[in-house]
């Protein structure tokens, strides 16, 4: 994937909660083009992998039940330095620390369930994308 793209989804939290609209609209008059979107519900053994880095940490299991608890909107985003910019967007994991303004401050309701994911890193995009869409899918 091209180094000016990133990966997010948009939480079960935030999409139960009605924000799917709200959080798009944020993302594109932010300047970033929506490449790859889908709405899509992952399983159990999807999260486990999608977030195998973390499965050493306390709130492991958690994560992946809310996660797996309902659909999600999962794109690919593309603006010149996307990851840092869209990790700027987003706000803190924490949405208590969020800068005002930022989706997770506006939508996230706690650290656990906080509306979005953002790539952390060109390769971690890379990875991530391709995780959920197929090369068709991408534009
Ligand atoms: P993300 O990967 O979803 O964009 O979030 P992040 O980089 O800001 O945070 P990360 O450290 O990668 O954590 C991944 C997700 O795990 C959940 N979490 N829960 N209960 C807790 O203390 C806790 N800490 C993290 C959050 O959903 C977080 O986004
Ligand atoms: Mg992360």
């Amino acid at each position: 994937m091209a180094e000016n793209r990133t990966f997010t989804m948009i939480k079960p939290d935030a999409v139960e909660n009605g924000h799917i609209g709200a959080i798009l609209e944020q993302i594109n008059s932010s300047g970033f083009r929506i490449v790859a979107l889908k709405l899509t519900q992952m399983t159990k053994a999807d999260a486990e992998q999608f977030y195998a880095v973390h499965n050493e940490r306390p709130f492991f299991g958690e994560l992946v039940e809310f996660m797996t608890r309902g659909p999600i909107v999962a794109a690919i985003l593309e603006k010149e330095n996307a990851v840092e910019d869209f990790r700027t967007l987003i706000g803190a994991t924490n949405p208590e620390e969020a800068a005002e303004g930022t989706i997770r401050k506006k939508y996230a309701t706690s650290i656990g369930e906080n509306a979005v994911h953002g790539s952390d890193s060109n390769e971690n995009a890379a990875i991530e994308g391709a995780f959920h869409f197929a090369g068709r899918e991408m534009f």
